[in-house]
């Protein structure tokens, strides 16, 4: 039978010949090598590498393009690690430390509330003294309080910190927060999962193989999450490939991801300031190479706050499908010296994505559409 396929290897145009064979594989909807990733790093090509990103990305969601009305609520910044990456944590007793009481975590969640939030996503620092309790009545109010939105909270590290000080197991900890209810993980914790680097940005968090093993435990007993790298300080294109590749394994074994997130390093306010900024190819050619060695990903994400509004709504042009959200209220790259503003209408995200040329749909956090009328909505499943 003929196929109907158009022949898209006959558009693709490249002046690095070693893209051509990666090309015919991307195309072939083949799975790409650890040294062809690294490739996709090295070449000059970006446009080649953006343009194969681009029909992997068309092959998978046309012209749709996600966003959502989230709220993030970042409960406390008192943290007991001391990661060189990161500017918001404080240690226990910093006069720039602060912990919200429920009631202030649950008044945050109404506050800068103009448009009917669908997610509220919480991460904070690694508390000393916080117990299980805090986290438990914390979801389990927001619930009581706003029974329609999905609560995405903690993330692996978040996670497994809890399970430690509560002595109980990770999967007993996941239990009892979906039973107070909580819906989904975000992909926050994941850095660069190779040891040596994780030992200079950030030793003291989990290690690379005990946030591949929350996230499996996560995702088997039925939660989705996401899945963050963060990129552009002192990491190899071969860590970002290795990092990239184990996070591929994971969701071959247990499908339970739903996004990726690639996340630029802001070195302003944190110990490693001498650092540069990350620069606008950088951030797209990420975007575009996690597209195309994620395979099995369904989404990749151009976090705005983190990479400008600009630079996410090109990225809808290199293999990104889904711009987060209007975020209302960032704390943790803004204490990072970012510019970004801090919320964004759904006016304005649509414009950011029509403007591209793409078709604007807001989603809840599990991809439904969302259908809005006034300050209500409904989600379609
Ligand atoms: O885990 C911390 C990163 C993450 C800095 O799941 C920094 O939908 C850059 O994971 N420069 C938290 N990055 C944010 C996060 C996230 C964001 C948006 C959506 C989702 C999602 C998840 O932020 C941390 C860390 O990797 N981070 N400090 C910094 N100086």
């Amino acid at each position: 039978m003929a196929d109907s396929k158009p022949n898209l290897f006959s558009s693709f145009r490249t002046h690095d010949p070693r893209l051509e064979p990666i090309a015919e594989k991307v195309l072939a909807e083949k799975r790409l090598s650890f040294d062809e990733g690294v490739l996709l790093y090295r070449t000059t090509d970006v446009l080649a590498v953006g343009w194969l990103a681009n029909s992997v990305r068309e092959r998978l969601h046309g012209d749709l393009t996600y966003f959502n009305v989230n709220r993030h609520i970042n409960h406390t910044n008192v943290c007991v690690a001391a990661c060189r990456l990161c500017a918001f944590g404080r240690k226990k007793g910093d006069s720039n430390g602060y912990t919200m009481t429920l009631e202030e975590a649950w008044r945050t969640a109404a506050s800068g509330y103009s448009e009917a939030v669908t997610e509220f996503h919480i991460v904070g620092g690694l508390h000393p003294d916080l117990p299980l309790e805090y986290y438990l009545d914390l979801i389990a109010g927001l619930k009581e309080r706003f029974p329609k939105v999905h609560i995405k909270a903690f993330t692996m590290v978040e996670i497994s910190f809890l399970a430690r000080r509560a002595k109980i197991s990770i999967e007993e900890t996941l239990i009892k927060l979906r039973d107070s209810g909580l819906d989904s993980l975000p992909g926050g914790g994941a850095e660069i999962f190779d040891t040596e680097i994780r030992s200079v940005i950030c030793d003291h968090k989990i290690d690379g193989n005990e946030w591949i093993d929350t996230a499996r435990i996560a995702h088997n007993l039925g939660f989705k999450s996401n899945a963050t790298m963060l990129y552009g300080h002192i990491e190899s294109d071969e860590h970002r490939v290795d990092h990239l590749m184990r996070l591929r394994n994971l969701q071959d074994e247990t499908g339970g991801f739903q996004t990726f997130i690639p996340l630029a390093f802001h070195p302003e306010n944190t110990p490693l300031s001498h650092l540069p900024v990350t620069t606008g190819l950088t951030d797209i050619r990420q975007i575009a190479v996690s597209r195309l060695i994620l395979d099995n990903f369904p989404h990749i994400k151009a976090y705005w706050q983190m990479l400008t509004p600009k630079i996410a709504q090109i990225s809808l042009r290199f293999g990104a499908d889904d711009l987060d959200g209007t975020v209302i209220e960032e704390k943790i790259y803004h204490d990072a010296g970012a510019t970004t503003p801090q919320g964004m209408t759904r006016k304005e995200l649509c414009r950011l994505i029509t403007e591209a040329g793409r078709v604007s749909v807001e989603r809840d956090t599990l991809y439904h559409a969302v259908t809005r009328t006034e300050d209500s909505f409904t989600v379609a499943v």
